[in-house]
């Protein structure tokens, strides 16, 4: 890996091609707009133009866009009701593999944790889940295919109540008729869980793929207008992906990453760490 690696190699000592620099940033994802600005910004910089200390102030920028510290999901809360996470994103970017990650994630801190199956619109995603479910030992709420992803929700909500259950995690379904309808659906779901308890959802997470480039920037946009997003997670980490656009997020929707997946098993998964996101990635 390393964004920077190859400018590094060729200009070390030398003076940096700002094009080349450009090129590079673009190609690991930070979207044409950050590209541009820190770009402009690093070239106005009196003096600097030495290729070594153009990537560090490149590093300096992008950590202070994306900050330095992890940011966990909330403890279970004090009155005892469930922190309710919501899980959103499109077709095939992880979402019921990371609602499986989180919950056995969230299990191993000694938490308890019911799953709510709201993909109802493809009938293998309720058995997907369901498998999972099995496998990480916590319980399930599901419904029949095609049944209301809403009233899933507000089942497995009542049931995370009724059983002391420190979280809810509900999965919901990536492709409805139109996208129109996918994105009030997931306003639906959304209220229906404020019925059982005004604060909720808690964490509203949507589910990007690395390796899709820019499509995790407008995807987040997209999911942006249904959904006040708390965080992303950053899923297939282990592919080409370079991630960067865990950088165009946080700019220009100042939406943080939250957590990483990085391959097909639930351990492969882990809190993001903008630190050692700048050291491995960068
Ligand atoms: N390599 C890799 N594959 C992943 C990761 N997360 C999910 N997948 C795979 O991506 C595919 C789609 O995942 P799924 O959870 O069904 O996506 P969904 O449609 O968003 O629910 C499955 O084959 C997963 O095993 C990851 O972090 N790394
Ligand atoms: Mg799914």
């Amino acid at each position: 890996m390393g964004l920077f690696k190859n400018i590094i190699d060729r200009f070390r000592g030398s003076e940096v091609d700002w094009d080349d620099l450009e090129e590079t940033l673009i190609a690991g994802d930070l979207g044409i707009r950050l590209t541009t600005d820190l770009v402009d910004r690093l070239r106005e910089t009196k003096g600097l133009t030495d290729a070594d200390k153009v990537v560090e102030a490149c590093r300096k920028e992008i950590s202070s866009i994306i900050g330095d510290e992890s940011i966990e999901i909330p403890s279970p809360r004090k009155d005892g009701k469930p922190t309710v996470i919501l899980v959103a994103g499109v077709n095939g970017v992880g979402k019921t593999t990371s609602v499986a990650k989180l919950a056995s994630f969230l299990k191993a801190r000694g938490s308890s944790v019911v799953l709510a199956a709201a993909d109802t619109f493809r009938a293998a995603a309720i058995e997907q889940l369901k498998i999972w479910a099995e496998r990480v030992d916590v319980p399930i709420v599901t419904t029949q295919y095609q049944g209301d992803p809403s009233a899933v929700c507000f089942d497995a909500h009542q049931k995370a109540i009724s059983t002391g259950a420190d979280y809810l995690i509900c999965d919901t379904a990536g492709r409805l008729h139109t996208r129109h309808n996918l994105m009030e659906e997931l306003k639906k779901i959304s209220r229906t869980l404020a019925k059982n308890d005004e604060t909720a959802p808690h964490e509203r997470l949507i589910v990007v793929d690395a390796t899709t480039g820019s499509n995790a920037l407008s995807q987040t946009k997209e999911f942006g207008t249904a959904l006040d997003l708390t965080g992303v997670i950053v899923t297939k980490l282990d592919g080409s992906g370079k991630a960067g656009s865990i950088v165009a997020i946080k700019h220009e929707l100042d939406v943080p990453a939250r957590f990483i997946g990085t391959g097909e098993k639930e351990e492969d998964f882990s809190v993001f760490n903008p630190r050692a996101f700048i050291d491995t990635i960068l």
